[in-house]
């Protein structure tokens, strides 16, 4: 009896303490609503430069809808090039989303803004094993955004039996039947990083040896290669405008299943090497002279909402690290996850790629002398 007296008497005590609380934070003055988002503090505009096919295009309407804040966004295809522009200031743009070793790197140059976590109520939603990665131990500059690895994705009728090696993309004596029916990913790291681990080595070897012999690996691999592309794979391989590439197991499921504006194919799957892959997390950032920072930070948080997050994933179909959106996902998403998430097995083959100094020299010199042959 005393304990449930006792129990009574702390509800109510709770209870009023949440009513002076709320009437607190939305009271004169303030534009704070039941959300705890001050409307008066937003930016009109929120400049978003993302990679392409990354995010579900009515998100960004029901973002303006709800808050009023018009998310104007532009495109990149390689964390390279998106840490160019913000390198040389005064880019424009709030919020961006770099890879886990790109992180690493625009930490260490200063050119992103500590988050505010008071204001990312929502990152609890993420599964804590995808929080505190290598890159951002506190995620004090980062909150995960997709994840997904590199492999082969390939085209089933021309391939019945899966390729088991990245000899299907290397070996000379295989490349002359594929002969500009492949792509390889354009990308500094990714591309040099598919040679390293067919040649055996760590996908962030700076070894001048190993990186020469990756580099001469790629040269004798390009009179075959249609294209080095991270845009269009997805759609190169639903058109069967080429049979197999160097790609990303969610592009592949966007190939398998289509885009608002790009066409899918179910013949396409996807695998990871024997010999191993990547594994990656993109993350959501904040630009360090951004003038919006408050509005990003609100930004973020939306998208880790579980409804929002699972309408993204249900549409890029990279796997999302947002645990209360996966009970979410449609029935179709789920069917292609069981494609493109890797097994166990396959996951102890995935190498991280990290920073490995400044500016990855080694690599970007590399990829250069790559392009220019
Ligand atoms: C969007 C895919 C980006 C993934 N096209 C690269 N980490």
């Amino acid at each position: 009896m005393i304990r449930l007296l006792l129990l009574v008497v702390l509800t109510t005590v709770t209870l009023a303490a949440c009513g002076t609380t709320n009437t607190g934070g939305t009271g004169a003055g303030s534009g704070t609503t039941a959300d705890g988002v001050d409307r008066a503090r937003l930016s009109a505009e929120l400049y978003f430069f993302n990679w392409s096919d990354y995010i579900e295009p009515s998100i960004l309407e029901d973002f303006e809808a709800e808050y009023g804040v018009r998310v104007i966004m532009d495109l990149y295809d390689a964390n390279e090039a998106m840490i160019a522009k913000i390198r040389a200031g005064n880019s424009g743009y709030d919020v961006v989303v770099p890879s886990d070793y790109a992180v690493q790197s625009m930490v260490a140059e200063g050119l992103l803004a500590p988050l505010d976590t008071t204001l990312l109520t929502n990152s609890g939603n993420n599964d804590p094993a995808l929080m505190g990665l290598f890159f951002d131990e506190q995620n004090a500059y980062s909150m995960p955004y997709f994840w997904s690895t590199t492999g082969i994705a390939y085209n089933t009728t021309v391939f019945p039996t899966p390729p088991t090696s990245w000899s299907a993309l290397f070996d000379p004596a295989q490349l002359a039947a594929i002969s500009g029916k492949f792509t390889m990913l354009d990308d500094a790291r990714e591309t040099p990083g598919a040679a390293l681990i067919y040649q055996g080595q760590s996908v962030n070897t700076t070894d001048p040896a190993a990186l020469a012999a990756a580099r001469e690996l790629l040269i004798a691999q390009k009179p075959f290669v249609a294209a080095y592309d991270s845009a269009n794979t997805n759609l190169k391989l639903a058109t069967e405008e080429i049979v197999i590439a160097h790609y990303w197991s969610g592009g592949a499921g966007q190939a398998i299943v289509g885009l608002e504006d790009k066409p899918g194919n179910p013949n396409i799957d996807f695998t990871i090497p024997q010999e191993g892959g990547v594994i990656w997390m993109d993350t959501l950032a904040i630009v360090h002279d951004s003038p919006n920072q408050y509005t990003a930070n609100v930004f973020i948080n939306y998208l880790m909402r579980p409804e929002v997050a699972a309408k993204n994933a249900d549409y890029v179909l990279y796997l999302t690290p947002n645990q209360a959106a996966r009970a979410l996902l449609s029935a179709e998403t789920q069917a292609v996850l069981e494609v493109i998430e890797p097994s166990a097995e396959e996951r102890e083959r995935l190498q991280w790629i990290e920073r490995t100094g400044e500016s990855d020299t080694a690599f970007s010199q590399l990829w250069t002398e790559v392009l220019a042959e």
